[in-house]
């Protein structure tokens, strides 16, 4: 079943509707589908006259500063307690990866909603909401919101479809439906600037993460008979040029673009005296499920696209995967 729930689109308006203020939040690490998740509901709260804060644990990241009411999103700061009846968090698997800072200033909330489409989500929270069929959290919004019946402003639009159109590879990726399509439209008639907003997501990045791509293409390897492309980023080279989280998002898809290639994987090594190594991994058929791969290394995701944070070192945290992939494949 690709929806789980215990709660409706009808129950969760009567909530908007009737609760005093909310917390809006989604994962850390914030992608275009967190960031525009988050904006888009909580303008649609602010729009009915409701208190909303506005959080995410690592606060906004500048590639998605266009995006409009950006501002409004903080970062909590430790020991800070923010006032919120209720907390919906957004596209975010499981509660911890909301952050223990952002955890901790919403103790006193009453009623916590989780909102998402990571079928490994685990069902946190008082109210969930779950369609892993859906290919953003930000088509759940829209049809929450077209359902609420809450208008459709450009800033929320923008906001949706930036969601949209990160998570799916640009309307691409096998979770893309008639549906997905019938959404940008609707977005578009609201009044979104196309051609600016897809400039402003795919055509302004820092010149940095131009050098960053042009070394990890440098480490890449092709194994198991082609059908993997992965490459790996030390801790060195990410502190040499001032790496940003946000550098590294949707790079992988270089590695997904190469013919034959059947799984993309990135390793990094992440800061901190432990030197954890972060895996992602993508894949390009709905017949390998690099969710469970990831699964058995402590992580998750969706069927496609889906991360897991290793032990390491390096070559260590690379051979274990490797060897995991291989016993997939075979
Ligand atoms: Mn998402």
């Amino acid at each position: 079943m690709s929806l789980r729930t215990n709660t409706s689109f009808s129950d969760l308006a009567a909530l908007f509707h009737g609760g005093a203020s909310f917390a809006v939040l989604a994962h850390y690490r914030p992608d275009g589908d967190a960031i525009g998740s988050t904006l888009a509901l909580g303008l649609a709260l602010q729009n009915l006259g409701k208190p909303v804060r506005f959080l995410n644990e690592d606060g906004l990241p500048a590639n998605l500063a266009f995006l409009p009411g950006s501002h409004l999103i903080e970062k909590p700061a430790p020991g800070q307690l923010i006032d919120a009846e209720i907390v919906i968090a957004v596209d975010c698997a499981n509660r911890e990866r909301l952050g223990p800072t952002a955890l901790a200033a919403l103790a006193n909330a009453k009623t916590w909603v989780n909102l998402d489409h990571h079928y490994s989500n685990e069902g946190y929270g008082d109210i969930h909401f779950i369609n892993s069929a859906a290919p953003a959290t930000g088509e759940i919004i829209y049809d929450l919101l077209a359902a609420a019946q809450l208008p459709l402003t450009p800033e929320i639009a923008s906001n949706l479809y930036v969601a949209i159109s990160t998570d799916t590879g640009s309307f691409q990726y096998q979770s893309t439906t008639a549906h997905t399509y019938e959404i940008a439209a609707a977005l578009i008639r609201a009044g979104i600037d196309l051609a600016k907003l897809c400039q402003e997501t795919y055509e302004s990045y820092p010149l940095r993460r131009v050098e960053l791509l042009r070394h990890l293409l440098n480490t890449m390897q092709i194994t198991h008979d082609g059908r993997v492309a992965s490459w790996a980023l030390t801790r060195d080279f990410a502190d040499s040029i001032a790496m940003q989280p946000d550098d590294s998002e949707g790079l992988i898809d270089h590695l997904r673009s190469i013919q034959g290639v059947l799984v993309a994987a990135s390793f990094e090594e992440l800061p901190g005296p432990d030197r954890k190594i972060r895996l992602s991994l993508r894949s390009k058929s709905p017949a390998f499920d690099v969710g469970a791969v990831c699964a058995q290394f402590g992580g998750g995701g969706h069927r496609l696209a889906a991360g897991a944070r290793l032990t390491g070192p390096l070559s260590d945290a690379q051979s274990r995967v490797f060897q995991a992939l291989h016993e997939t494949f075979s």
